[in-house]
């Protein structure tokens, strides 16, 4: 699997699923979320109202409408508050739920935003090191996708990312 960190407005990929930080709800919102039910046209709120809702930690699929992408997975990161609220478990918790359906969907490409690190307020160095230690460790399997972008908007979440995944690819 190659893993690459870019700097890239997520919804302008061309992947076969983007990663969106949502909220519990699943009903829009700023941020990255904001961007991509922008993108996406009405139809995404659509299908995010059918579901219903996401619990923190797990994620949900639904088309990419007019997005480039085929799919948008929905995955609810943790409010940050201090670390000893299970924050760091609920984050990779995201990671591994979105890998996973994006695997059931044959995702080859696969591209994520930054979960947690914008409003939630997760410390950016603490979750870049869950969010490539969760993707490297994804466990070989069928459908696995070949490629896994994680995409950051701005320094300094850029810097931070590249700097932690070339530590652990040199590890
Ligand atoms: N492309 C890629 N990354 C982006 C984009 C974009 N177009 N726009 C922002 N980011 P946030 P959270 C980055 O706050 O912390 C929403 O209201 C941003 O710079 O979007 O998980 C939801 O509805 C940051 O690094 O998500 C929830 O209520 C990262 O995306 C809540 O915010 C995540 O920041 C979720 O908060």
């Amino acid at each position: 699997m190659l893993v690459e960190v870019i700097q890239a407005d997520i919804t302008t990929l061309e992947v076969d699923a983007i990663v969106n930080a949502a909220n519990s709800r699943l009903a829009g919102g700023g941020g990255v979320d904001g961007a991509i039910h922008g993108a996406a046209g009405p139809g995404l709120m659509e299908a995010c109202r059918r579901i219903g809702g996401c619990p923190v930690g797990e994620a949900r699929i639904t088309p990419g409408f007019d997005l480039p992408s085929k799919f948008v997975i929905h995955a609810v990161g943790p409010i940050w508050s201090g670390g000893a609220r299970g924050e760091s478990d609920l984050l990779r918790a995201c990671y591994r739920n979105a890998m996973s359906l994006a695997s059931s969907h044959r995702c080859e490409s696969v591209a994520f935003s930054a979960i947690s690190c914008g409003v939630f307020g997760y410390p950016v160095e603490q979750a870049a090191r869950i969010a490539v230690d969760e993707v490297l460790g994804t466990p070989p399997g069928d459908g696995i996708p070949s490629r896994v972008l994680l995409v950051c908007f701005a320094e300094p979440t850029l810097g931070i990312y590249r700097r932690v995944l070339a530590q652990r690819q040199s590890a």
